[in-house]
């Protein structure tokens, strides 16, 4: 299997601390995102959405993240990470469902405005979009604050896809110009999922974000 990812991205880090978890080993594909990697012809017909990651396997091309993690769970049985427990199961779907639709929609569009448009694109932040998901960006804290208090994870006693999946904004999560200090149960969440090794392994050096590592295989467009 490859995983063709861009180096640091937030959604490439989420599946691959899943597969290091897993102890999966997949042929890791670089794209670099300033050189149009991602809009190129060869990489849009594994993607249409032209969005990193997209796993590989033989003849399938898989993207979406949360949709890679299930696959690649669902091929290593007996994993605590995607339990077969029909009740389980249904607890992690919906905590995926939750954070793609809600908490990391709006961490993602304000972590995108604030952070990566002026530091990595050399853009100026759209302020009605920056008001409008530090507000709703509130309600969605206070539901995993409260979720959080007394658990150490999202679902069960133990770590899970949903965890990673929840907290996958760890790296911009504290550069956002949100007050989190309200909400101590998510601050102690994501410093424990910093501090997991298989997430922390799977970070880029400030130098080669987005960019293909050196000597690591670049995607050929
Ligand atoms: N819902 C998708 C989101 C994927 C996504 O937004 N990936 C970002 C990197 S973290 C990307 O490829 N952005 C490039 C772009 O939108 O041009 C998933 O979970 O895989």
């Amino acid at each position: 299997m490859q995983l063709h990812v861009a180096n640091g991205s937030t959604n490439c880090r989420k599946v691959q601390a899943v597969l290091g978890r897993l102890g999966v080993e997949v042929e890791t594909i670089f794209l670099e995102y300033m050189k149009g990697d991602l809009r190129s012809a060869a990489f849009l017909r594994m993607n249409p959405t032209g969005k990193v990651p997209v796993l590989e396997d033989d003849d399938f091309f898989l993207w979406e993240s949360n949709a890679i993690n299930r696959y690649v769970c669902d091929r290593h049985p007996g994993n605590t990470l995607y339990p077969a427990d029909p009740r389980t199961r249904a607890d992690i779907e919906r905590w995926l469902s939750w954070e793609l639709a809600h908490f990391n929609d709006q961490l993602g569009i304000l972590s995108f405005q604030t952070v990566l448009k002026p530091t990595v694109f050399g853009e100026t932040p759209d302020d009605h979009l920056v008001a409008w998901s530090m507000e709703m960006l509130k309600g969605h804290a206070a539901v995993l604050d409260r979720h959080l208090d007394g658990r150490d994870h999202m679902v069960g006693d133990g770590l899970t896809i949903a965890d990673y999946a929840v907290a996958h904004l760890e790296q911009v999560k504290d550069l956002t110009p949100f007050d989190w200090s309200p909400y101590a149960n998510v601050d102690a969440f994501f410093e424990r999922m910093r501090a997991d090794p298989h997430w922390a392994a799977t970070a880029a050096a400030p130098d080669e974000f987005v960019r293909v590592p050196a000597g690591r295989r670049a995607f050929a467009a």
